[in-house]
């Protein structure tokens, strides 16, 4: 018997531009991704360098069919994927749309409805028309309102009848730590004000309650919700001081999915703009905009994290966009990230009793540094069951949650196929089911390899997550 309910969502989770590649075909213009081949560690470039893996991603521009039929073949319900903003509006500021890049997307997600894959589409996951970057400084420019809603129009027109699920920005909060990546803010970010980049997540979160408003009217049967980084946060000790420095962390992060979720800025933020002297700029009809809620709440989980009142008292661990201090009852991947199951069924808890919105995990995963081999059959593969146990302890605290009462939509795991990753930009980093036989030296066929965990996810589809136990 399983506890997954029947309709239960199942699938994989990509971004345009970790995948896609074909980075100026067909009137593609450039996005921010273009010029950050190091990810959000390293520098931007004037232009796009050949040493950018994500110019070239794992070319699925042009290998779409043969992934659609794999995800097909491990049972997917739903497939996860983003836009890219500059193939439909190159340069962001546009009239007209671009015909080629909006052909595509209809090529891709005809190729998913064949198989019954329902497309789930991030309308803006890090990957803003650079000139939007350059000429208006990105989400810190009001005018960027304007411009995402013509985008918007443009999407639900077309695909009104492909698309049923959309969100609007990927890691909406991530704004306040990657401010290039995220919001095409040109400024680093120890440049940056607090004044500028919460005026920058006023825009977007403007924005985002426009897009539901204009989905809802545009497309009746839509389920249109906001995407939100999660890293629960635990208090280093158990001193009252470091539980009100952990509740005050994660107000920064609550806080948009309080605006998306209760039409409103909270309490607790406006005590915040007080004393730190920040003033947001609003329009009139700003307040009535903000009331459209979401349909669904949806967010990335990878890990968890430790605050504590005392600045001194640990040091910040490599962790995700986010950061934090390690938590010292807990392991972690080979790239720093903290390995907590149980912290996702904290976390949906913590979501469900807030929102009370249904959820939608849409990225949860183990980044790993693959090895290829052959099998007995002469057969390439990878044996990652590293990756199956970080993904069946995930999956078993979903159930935890399911049976706590929380509404739980779905799962798409992140790099359903391996990708180019966000914030290292390396090919090494691998997420997927699927091999992608493409190195950081630009080298490799682009050939897919089906992992052990193809068939272990393909099991865990077909039996609605009974075999999980
Ligand atoms: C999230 C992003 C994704 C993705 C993922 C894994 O922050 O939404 O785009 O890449 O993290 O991160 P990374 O690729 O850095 O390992």
């Amino acid at each position: 018997m399983s506890i997954f309910p029947e309709n239960f969502l199942w699938g994989g989770a990509v971004a345009a531009n970790q995948c896609e590649g074909a980075y100026l075909e067909d009137g593609k213009g450039l996005s921010v991704q273009d010029v950050l081949p190091q990810g959000i560690r390293g520098e931007r470039t004037k232009e796009p360098t050949e040493d950018n893996m994500k110019l070239v991603g794992i070319d699925f521009y042009h290998r779409y069919e043969e992934d659609i039929r794999l995800f097909a073949e491990m049972g997917f319900k739903v497939f996860r994927t983003s836009i890219a903003w500059s193939r439909i509006f190159p340069k962001g500021d546009e009239e007209e749309p671009n015909e080629l890049g909006l052909a595509f997307y209809d090529r891709l997600f005809d190729e998913c409805r064949k198989y019954g894959i329902e497309p789930l589409v991030t309308i803006s996951h890090y990957e803003t028309p650079l000139y939007l970057a350059e000429h208006y400084n990105g989400w810190t420019n009001r005018k960027l309102i304007g411009f995402y809603e013509r985008y918007v129009r443009v999407l639900f027109e077309r695909y009104k009848g492909k698309v049923k699920y959309w969100l609007t920005f990927n890691e909406i909060n991530s704004l306040l730590h990657a401010p290039f990546m995220s919001g095409g803010i040109g400024a680093s970010r120890e440049k940056l004000t607090e004044q500028a980049l919460y005026q920058a997540a006023h825009h977007e979160l403007v924005a985002s309650a426009l897009a539901v408003k204009i989905g809802h009217e545009m497309i009746p049967e839509a389920k249109i919700g906001c995407m939100i980084l999660s890293m629960p946060t635990y208090p280093l000790s158990p001193s009252p001081d470091d539980v009100i420095r952990v509740m005050e962390e994660e107000h920064k992060n609550y806080f948009f999915g309080d605006v998306h979720a209760r039409g409103q800025y909270p309490g607790y933020m406006k005590r915040y703009f007080r004393e730190h002297g920040i003033e947001i700029a609003m329009a009139p009809e700003d307040e009535e905009i903000l009331k459209h809620t979401v349909d669904f709440v949806s967010f990335s989980y990878y890990m968890s994290c430790c605050a504590s009142a005392d600045a001194g008292a640990a040091e910040k661990g490599n962790g995700n966009l986010l950061g934090g201090i390690p938590n010292p009852t807990l392991k972690a991947s080979d790239w720093g990230w903290q390995i907590d199951p149980k912290g996702l069924r904290y976390v949906l808890n913590m979501f469900w009793d807030r929102w009370q919105k249904p959820l939608f995990i849409v990225e949860n995963g183990l980044g790993a540094d693959d090895k290829l081999v052959q099998d007995s059959n002469g057969n390439f593969t990878v044996d990652d069951d590293y990756r199956i146990q970080y993904l069946h302890d995930h999956l078993v605290q979903v159930g935890e949650a399911l049976q706590d009462g929380v509404e739980v939509m779905g799962y798409t795991s992140w790099g359903c196929i391996d990708v180019v990753s966000a914030s290292t930009a390396e090919l090494k980093k691998r997420y997927g089911y699927i091999y992608v036989d493409r190195y950081d030296n630009g080298t490799g066929t682009l050939n897919r390899y089906k992992k052990k965990s193809f068939y272990w996810y393909k099991d865990v589809i077909a039996s609605n997550g009974a075999c999980l136990h």
